[in-house]
């Protein structure tokens, strides 16, 4: 018994010195693990008479209780001087300025898109959309653009390699193609717009080889150019955020549609800038007209009972003449200091530019 009572005060005077925490890893292991002191001297309590055995058993238990109590206090006081340490040492200084934090910003193409979408989607136009890859008959063909048309030479097609002249692939000339399929797969009425990427085989000042259009269409039983007229000069009128916006129809010609516009908008170039919306110079906004029979036909829809009406624009030359973006080709360039001049904070709600909301 007096040893058990030294082999304790000496188990508790090593954790009581124990400078770290592997040391006292190396003690627990050492007094109370599988091979430790208290399990062998355990494993020989089998040895001793059943009296001696009891009592000894007891005092072991509580020996080994005590010291792993010791060794949990001394981890725990140890964590505790670390963590002080430590709030001693590294300090935070919360007056210090915070660090700037860079934010993207959206690229003048994603805003215009979405500000044509929110105002057409608030007039009741669907959204509809296709392939960027398509066959020649809904590119071209359904849309009364047959083989020897020179609107295909016009388009400057892209054309995908490997395919035949009857079976080639195109990259999308226009987002029309959708309307095609809208309406070979849809019952009338169709009231859709067709935001996307198009491709064209021209690059200059003002033509880049993809771009971006939105078209739209209308077709139902009594659908007329009034509807037509009234529905764009109302579009046009929020996008540019002008009440009583000027506007002409001039005639114009596109096989797919009979007849055929293309819309301006009052603006004035006095002064070298340009300013839209009121003065008595003419801006060309979009094209648009009525749309040719042969087409509803094509598409399996009733020319006799059914007409519609359908235009087309550019995005980006919106986004150019909305936004005061003189050079076409800076879109595509990913300057950071043109991004951060043009670009639009994400919390600028398309809905709420330009005035839906006017
Ligand atoms: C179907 C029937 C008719 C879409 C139309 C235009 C006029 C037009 C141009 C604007 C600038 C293309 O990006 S641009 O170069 N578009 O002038 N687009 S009517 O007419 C359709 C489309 C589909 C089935």
């Amino acid at each position: 018994m007096e040893d058990l009572d030294t082999l304790k005060s000496e188990m508790m005077t090593s954790v009581e010195q124990a400078g770290s925490l592997d040391a006292l890893e190396t003690i627990r292991v050492a007094e109370l693990g599988k091979k430790g002191r208290i399990t062998t001297l355990m494993k020989g309590l089998g040895a001793l008479e059943p009296e001696q055995r009891k009592a000894v058993g007891q005092n072991l238990n509580l020996i080994k209780n005590a010291v792993s109590e010791a060794i949990d206090a001394r981890k725990s006081a140890m964590a505790d001087t670390e963590l002080d340490a430590r709030l001693m040492a590294e300090q935070v200084d919360v007056t210090l300025p915070v660090r700037p934090e860079s934010t993207g910003s959206i690229h003048p193409i994603s805003q215009t898109m979405e500000e044509v979408i929110a105002i057409l989607g608030e007039m009741g136009f669907a959204v509809a959309e296709g392939p960027d890859i398509e066959d020649d008959w809904h590119n071209f063909t359904a849309l009364n653009i047959p083989p020897d048309h020179p609107a295909r030479q016009e388009h400057d097609t892209f054309y995908l390699p490997g395919s035949g002249e009857d079976d080639r692939l195109v990259l999308r000339t226009h987002t029309s193609p959708v309307q095609i399929r809208t309406m070979e797969n849809t019952e009338p009425p169709i009231r859709i717009i067709v935001p996307g990427r198009t491709y064209r085989c021209d690059y200059d000042a003002t033509h880049s080889p993809m771009f971006h259009q939105v078209e739209g269409l209308v077709v139902d039983k009594a659908t007329h150019m009034g509807h037509l007229k009234g529905c764009l000069i109302e579009f046009c009128s929020a996008f540019f955020g002008v009440d009583n916006l000027p506007a002409r129809f001039r005639p114009s010609y596109f096989p797919f549609t009979e007849p055929s516009a293309e819309m301006d908008i009052g603006c004035t170039r006095e002064g070298g800038g340009l300013a839209i919306g009121h003065g008595d110079d003419w801006l060309e906004i979009l094209g648009c007209g009525m749309v040719n029979p042969k087409v509803l036909e094509n598409c399996g829809i009733d020319s006799t009972e059914y007409q519609g009406f359908a235009f087309g624009m550019g995005i980006e030359r919106m986004a150019m003449l909305k936004y005061g973006i003189p050079d076409l080709r800076t879109f595509y360039e990913s300057d950071l200091r043109w991004l951060r001049h043009y670009g639009f904070s994400s919390l600028d709600v398309p809905s709420m530019v330009g005035g839906l909301n006017r």
